[in-house]
């Protein structure tokens, strides 16, 4: 395709590539050519958001340019042509499967790959290569919610969409926050004025947004629900013909229920039984309810019968198949649900086919192979644990980022790094798990990607490219088929366009199906190249029967079971496998920031993203602080039975006293010792093999810095900030950096005061003649090295809060001149923290505004212009309007 015929329409409509809400974004380029500009909107005519984008789609335009990407690809560090990297992974991977058989090999993908990527990796090992060694992040995310629907509905299938938030009367949100991982959902839910309970032992941006929060015990959910399944017994709120005419296995789960009391399980769960009736009540009176459930109940050593505890409580009332109910499990990433279609688990084969003779035998004859894997493969804890012992000796990691994400994850990192052949395909040169890589294969990404993906209310959308790949960058399917023909499958993988690649994928999903696999998309097996790209957003099954689609799923009671009737799970409730105890006493939680994806490679790019949170902070109640000497702010460190984590501590009545909360985003590539899954034990889930990360027991101490320092430079400091390291690494405690335009803020902390010039020299290397300026403030010193533009600014003291104002000082970077010395003594302090990203509103003018009298988000949007954008400030505005009411009411009283 030629680059004009790829940019003859300057607007294109695609679909954000973060979170499983899928919105379907309008891009605009303008100018093409070296000059791109690029601005996005909300697709007014996507039926996921109707042309509302939040603050991290809003920002998609932010993150796009070539900085930082993989531009070619990398063999042993040292950059090489595509024909020689492809040649020497084609040999090693031959060489691997016929020294130590198919499955030495593995694949590990994500959630964040297009269908058509995920298709093909799965073909090739499970159909060709013959192991059934491909798992995917996804493991870490929805993989408890997929088991749970197994077993109640015999299929892995989400029976609501997301009307019913709006048409519901009550969606209880248990371990879902929502307003910040969810946010577009989370506007229409308040747009519609859908009642909310959300259970949660953290309060959040969604939480105060709720008509009720149950702030349970940790990992208690199960004890809940198996408590509510007894309530609607007890006060006769049953569904008794649905459960007779639709379901088995009721008595069991009864039974079950029985033994959970009110008293029993208020004490269990934490809460008052006054609490809990008050939410009993609410479910049993409410016919339109929706459970909207996450990680909170995903991410445990009991997910699984978490999730089918909820599902009880649904099949028991009939509120399943109808508008506005039933049980929603909400997908995090933008095609989490394609991988669980194409079987991107490895315990799945394709087309939502398992790995039954008969399931393997028909793949076998629609791909022509006698090679199909006869068996499950390695789930992702169980992957690199192969990986560390040496079975698994060539790996391929697509898309995510394992070395940050997985549980134990320095120990990811070690067994990656002495893997015999690991290869890594990222669209960004440098991340924790490409440094592990011994080939680097630049891939393309979101904007320059061309396929599908299909959001949490199984609506496949298009992303449609409107970027030409940079530099060498190749598109997943291609580098995969590429293998594929070198290891000598070239005509069954010759395909041209990843039309041909879906046309395949849905003529699979009805192959032989009649009737027996939900996943059915047969009736998009023919589409034409130009119906392809115009294809509208649509809900599977889409098949002759349902040509249009399927909005919702078993209205005729009729489930994928062998019965046909869905099945309760009687449940159990078990504690987390991790247990506090006086060695690590406080339970450590870990989330979402509003304005982050993961491990920031993506949405970190936008420097005003990084404006609400710019560094890793520890959330802990006061009283933990006082009991641990901790001062707000103050660098602390975590540490578990696996690892350390150091961040500032950040105090807040949010959490309870003995649990704390962390986010996920910071690598080791961003930050020292700041990411979380280093500290977490990988105990997994037995039925789906998902890690538990919601309960980590950690202990926690504060660290004593005595010097701070902020460090503006042109160029990640990588290697020499490394060496500087390794010379004086008792001195620093702890280091992040953040991009900003021009070059890189850092902010360092350290034991002992910091010779700024010695470390500038050090950093720079001197490569040119420079002159250094040195000034006194009151407390601290700056240093400027400057050429002919200004290379490397310094700032230190001895308290972080006196160091200037950061944000601002960044502009000197953007700036032809250096700055005028007296420019560099007269900076304000600090700013406050930015709440509204989008119109750049800080704390300190809501705080202000609300002084005034300002008593409503309208009238803080009026003023300040806060919230009137993405609306995902929204939350956070309406909380601070409900502290500042407290605290006038304390003020009267
Ligand atoms: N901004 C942003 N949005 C995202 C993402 C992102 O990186 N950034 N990632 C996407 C992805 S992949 C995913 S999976 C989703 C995740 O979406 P969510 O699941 O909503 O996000 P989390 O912040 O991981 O956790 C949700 C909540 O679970 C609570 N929780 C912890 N322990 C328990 C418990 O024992 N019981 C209950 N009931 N709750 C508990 C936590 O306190 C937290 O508030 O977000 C998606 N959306
Ligand atoms: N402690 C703790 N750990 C967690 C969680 C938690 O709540 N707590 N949550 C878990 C969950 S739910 C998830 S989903 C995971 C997420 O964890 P990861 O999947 O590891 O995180 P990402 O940063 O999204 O990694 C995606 C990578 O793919 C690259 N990429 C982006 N687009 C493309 C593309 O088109 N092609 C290719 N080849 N590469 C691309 C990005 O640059 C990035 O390096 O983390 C899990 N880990
Ligand atoms: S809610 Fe935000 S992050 Fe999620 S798909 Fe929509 S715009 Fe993207
Ligand atoms: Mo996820």
């Amino acid at each position: 395709m030629t680059i004009s015929e790829t940019f003859r329409a300057q607007r294109s409509c695609t679909t954000c590539p973060y979170c499983g809400v899928g919105c379907g974004v309008s891009a605009t380029v303008k100018n093409r050519g070296a000059g791109d500009l690029v601005t996005v909107a909300g697709d007014e005519t996507h039926p996921a958001n109707f042309g509302r984008l939040c603050v991290k789609g809003s920002a998609l335009a932010d993150t796009l340019g070539e900085r930082g990407r993989l531009l070619r690809p990398r063999l042993h560090g040292q950059e090489c042509d595509w024909e020689s990297a492809m040649d020497f992974m084609a040999r090693e991977f031959r060489r691997t499967i016929k020294e130590h058989g198919p499955n030495s090999v593995a694949f590990y993908l994500s959630g964040q790959l297009l269908s058509e990527d995920y298709f093909v990796a799965n073909k090739l090992m499970k159909g060709f290569i013959g192991s059934g060694n491909v798992d995917t992040n996804s493991r870490l995310c929805m993989s408890s919610a997929v088991a749970a629907y197994k077993r109640a509905f015999g299929t892995d299938a989400v029976p609501c969409c997301y009307e019913d938030l709006e048409l519901a009367d009550l969606v209880v949100l248990v371990g879902s926050n929502a307003a910040w991982t969810h946010p577009i959902l989370f506007q229409r839910m308040q747009a519609a004025g859908t009642r909310l309970v959300v259970i949660d032992p953290r309060a959040s941006a969604t939480s105060t947004m709720a008509d009720l929060h149950l702030a349970i015990t940790p990992g208690s959910d199960a004890a809940l629900f198996n408590g509510l399944l007894n309530y609607l017994i007890e006060q006769n709120k049953l569904d008794g013909e649905f459960i007779r005419q639709h379901t088995q296995n009721f008595a069991a789960a009864a039974a079950e229920a029985g033994n959970w009391s009110l008293t029993r399980t208020a004490a269990s769960c934490g809460v008052t039984e006054a609490e809990l009736i008050a939410f009993f009540q609410l479910f049993a009176a409410t016919e339109k309810t929706v459970s909207f459930y996450s990680q909170g109940i995903n991410q445990s050593s009991s997910g699984t019968d978490k999730n089918n505890a909820i599902i009880n409580c649904h099949l028991a009332s009939g509120r399943i198949g109808k508008p506005g109910c039933g049980p929603f499990s909400i997908t995090g990433q933008p095609n989490a649900m394609g991988g669980r279609e194409v079987g991107g688990l490895a315990n799945m084969l394709a087309a939502h086919m398992d790995f039954t003779t008969e399931n393997v035998d028909r793949l076998s004859r629609f791909w022509r192979s006698n090679s199909v894997a006869l068996r499950p493969g390695l789930k992702a804890v169980d992957l690199f644990r192969a990986v560390e012992s040496g079975q698994i000796k060539a790996i391929w990691i697509m898309a995510t980022n394992p070395a940050v994400s997985m549980p134990d994850a320095a120990r990811v990192e070690q067994a990656l790094k002495k893997c015999p052949l690991v290869v890594v395909s990222d669209c960004v040169a440098d991340t924790d798990t490409a440094r592990c890589a011994d080939l680097l294969l630049p891939a393309t990404t979101w904007g320059e990607k061309n396929g599908t993906v299909t959001n949490s209310e199984r609506r496949i959308s298009r992303q449609r490219s409107f970027l030409p790949a940079p530099g060498e960058a190749r598109h997943d399917w291609e580098i995969i088929c590429d293998l594929a023909t070198r290891l000598g499958y070239g005509e069954q993988f010759a395909y041209r366009h990843p039309v041909e690649i879906f046309r395949e994928h849905a003529a699979l999903s009805g192959f032989e199906n009649r009737g027996s696999r939900a996943f059915d998309i047969s009736a998009l097996a023919h589409l034409s190249r130009r119906e392809y790209d115009a294809l509208q957003p649509l809900q599977w099954p889409v098949n002759r029967k349902n040509p249009h689609g399927s909005q919702r799923l078993f209205g005729d009671g009729k489930f994928y079971t062998q019965s046909g009737r869905a099945r309760f799970v009687p449940i159990q409730p078990s504690a987390p496998l991790q247990r506090r105890s006086d060695q690590f006493p406080l339970y450590l939680n870990s989330g979402r920031l509003r304005d982050q994806w993961h491990s920031m490679t993506r949405s970190g790019r936008a420097r005003r993203l990084l404006d609400h949170s710019e560094m890793p902070e520890i959330q802990l109640n006061p009283a933990d602080a006082a009991n641990y000497g901790i001062e707000d702010g103050q660098l602390v460190e975590l540490r578990s039975a696996r690892g350390r984590m150091r961040g500032r501590a950040s105090l807040t009545n949010a959490q309870k006293a003995g649990e704390l909360f962390a986010p996920i985003h910071w690598s080791e590539t961003l930050a020292q010792d700041s990411r979380i899954s280093a500290l977490a034990e990988p105990v997994i889930d037995p039925h789906s093999g998902q890690p538990e990360f919601k309960q980590l027991p950690v202990q926690l101490r504060p660290l004593s810095a005595n010097s701070y320092a902020t460090l503006l430079c042109r160029e990640a400091l990588a290697g020499n900030m490394q060496r500087w390291l390794e010379q004086q690494h008792t001195d620093l405690l702890h280091w992040y950096r953040l991009p900003c335009e021009g070059g890189y803020r850092y902010e360092l902390a350290l034991h002992q005061p910091l010779d700024g010039r010695a470390l500038g020299q050090q950093l720079l290397m001197e490569s040119q003649p420079l002159h250094w300026q040195h000034l006194q403030s009151l407390r601290g010193m700056r240093w400027l090295a400057y050429g002919r533009r200004l290379e490397l600014l310094i700032f230190t003291d001895d308290d972080w809060r006196s160091l200037p104002d950061r944000r601002a000082l960044e502009e000197h970077l953007a700036q032809p001149l250096p700055p005028e010395p007296a420019q560099l003594l007269q900076n304000a302090p600090a700013g406050a923290q930015v709440v509204c990203s989008c119109m750049q509103v800080s704390r300190q003018q809501i705080d202000d505004a609300i002084q005034e009298g300002i008593d409503s988000v309208e009238g803080l949007g009026e003023q300040l212009g806060c919230g009137t954008n993405c609306g995902s400030c929204k939350p956070e505005l309406a909380s601070i309007l409900q502290m500042s009411g407290w605290a006038r009411d304390e003020q009267v009283a």
